[in-house]
């Protein structure tokens, strides 16, 4: 296959914004900030306008930024579908009292992760020169997978056009096909613009003699191998530029629930953990040679050993879920860092070192608040999905939904009028915090034009 050259691709970040439901309940599985977060009261105004400001800083930074619109919750469908009857009122009273967990779940503002919205393939790397989608199932935890069918009708509405962007329907929901979206997945690459190596991580392999032994023992693995290759398959990525390398079952259990919050990548670096993975430095081995003959260039391969900073200090502070982003005049790269990252020694050490080291482009750190996310696990990169466009691609995809400053100052104005300041467990079965976010997002549908966010 000829690697294609397109010469100014951009790469947007989208972000979902934070819901008005935004909680703390406990949960997702192997993910430690979620466990140890369950019950605490939650502050969604605020959580909303870190997510807000985020993005704003990065708009700022002349980085192309836009919004995905949070998901309708309660799902009021799904209790139904659960048993719970009666008028809405009803409904959420007798999940309430019956089970909390199930109306947890289903008021769940978790799409605000849009790293797991979706994977991506450029159109640089597609046989049909296409930009490809494929919405996560999501399977592996209940609450996230009753994202897929809204995500999947979001990404349709805001990139139109079929002769650029084509949309697969979700893998068939079973753990075997489990599927996390991008956050299991990185794209390296000279430049935006030309074809890379896709590389997709995964935790579990049903077809793998070895299961057994290299399987988590404390936490289970969301992806599947057999997910990341159907998905390779789906978007036609060629093989020669497709690795898929499976996770170390010790940073499973150490609360690695997705890939990224032990490895970033951006064009042609990738800053990661030097027990990212089960096959450890050969691993990042073949990651490095694979970059080599498929771009004929090196790799600045930044592996921060154990030694430095151990797993578990990854987890909690988050590091490696720091935004990586190219600054527009191509002059470095600006790790974006959450301030957990800031506030310990070791992982501040860490920054420092690599922006010290001229070896690799990284020169800058940008340290962001995004504490109300991080305490259900959810870090800057977590709260992003990336897409890379071509001029053209850009100007086809749904206008509305750039952030400049008038949506800045719009959203600000919604969040701040339309969202609760805090929200304790029990609030989730009050009616009127169901009237609230039906009129909260009825009004960001007129903001954003976009007509189906509350009926997707
Ligand atoms: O799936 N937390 C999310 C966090 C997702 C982070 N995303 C990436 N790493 N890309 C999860 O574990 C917690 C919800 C709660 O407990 O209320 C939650 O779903």
């Amino acid at each position: 296959m000829m690697s294609a050259v397109y010469s100014s691709a951009r790469e947007v970040n989208f972000d979902a914004i934070v819901g008005p439901t935004h909680a703390y309940a406990g949960l997702a599985m192997g993910n430690l900030a979620s466990q140890r977060h369950k019950h605490a009261v939650s502050h969604p105004r605020q959580a909303a306008l870190q997510g807000l400001a985020k993005m704003k800083l990065l708009a700022d930074l002349g980085i192309p930024q836009a919004v995905l619109p949070p998901q309708r919750r309660p799902d009021l469908d799904m209790l139904r579908r659960l048993g719970f009857s009666g008028d809405d009122a009803a409904v959420l009273s007798a999940a309430g009292q019956e089970d909390p967990g199930l109306l947890a779940a289903s008021s769940s503002a978790s799409a605000m992760w849009a790293a797991n919205a979706a994977t991506v393939s450029p159109s640089a790397d597609t046989a049909d020169g296409k930009v490809h989608f494929t919405p996560a199932n999501l399977v592996s935890q209940f609450h996230r997978s009753i994202e897929t069918r809204a995500t999947a009708a979001i990404l349709r509405v805001i990139f139109p056009d079929s002769a650029r962007f084509v949309h697969h329907p979700a893998l068939p929901a079973c753990l075997p096909l489990g599927d996390e979206g991008a956050a299991n997945h990185a794209r390296l690459t000279p430049s935006y613009g030309q074809s890379g190596l896709e590389v997709f991580v995964y935790g579990r392999d049903e077809s793998s003699t070895t299961t057994n032994t290299a399987a988590p023992r404390r936490f289970p693995a969301r992806q599947s191998r057999a997910a990341a290759e159907a998905i390779a398959r789906l978007h036609g990525l060629d093989p020669a530029r497709t690795l898929f390398l499976r996770q170390n079952p010790e940073a499973i259990d150490a609360g690695v629930f997705h890939n990224d919050v032990i490895c970033v990548g951006n064009e042609d670096v990738l800053l990661v953990h030097e027990r990212a993975f089960a096959g450890g430095a050969a691993d990042l081995n073949r990651i490095t040679e694979a970059y080599q003959a498929v771009s004929g260039q090196r790799l600045h391969l930044i592996t921060i050993p154990e030694s430095a900073l151990s797993l578990s200090e990854s987890v909690e502070t988050y590091l490696f879920n720091s935004q990586l982003v190219t600054a527009p005049d191509r002059s470095g790269m600006r790790l974006i860092a959450p301030i957990e990252v800031r506030d310990h020694p070791s992982a501040r050490r860490c920054v420092e070192q690599v922006l010290a080291d001229s070896a690799n482009p990284v020169n800058a750190v940008t340290w962001v608040d995004v504490r109300q996310s991080m305490n259900n696990g959810g870090g800057p990169a977590c709260l992003r999905l990336r897409v890379v466009l071509t001029e053209a691609e850009l100007a086809s995809v749904r206008p509305d939904v750039f952030l400049n400053d008038s949506l800045y100052a719009m959203l600000t104005d919604w969040i701040t009028r339309q969202y609760r300041e805090r929200l304790a467990p029990g609030d989730l079965a009050d009616p009127r915090l169901l009237q609230e976010v039906r009129r909260a997002l009825d009004e960001l549908s007129q903001i954003l034009r976009i007509d189906m966010i509350t009926a997707a």
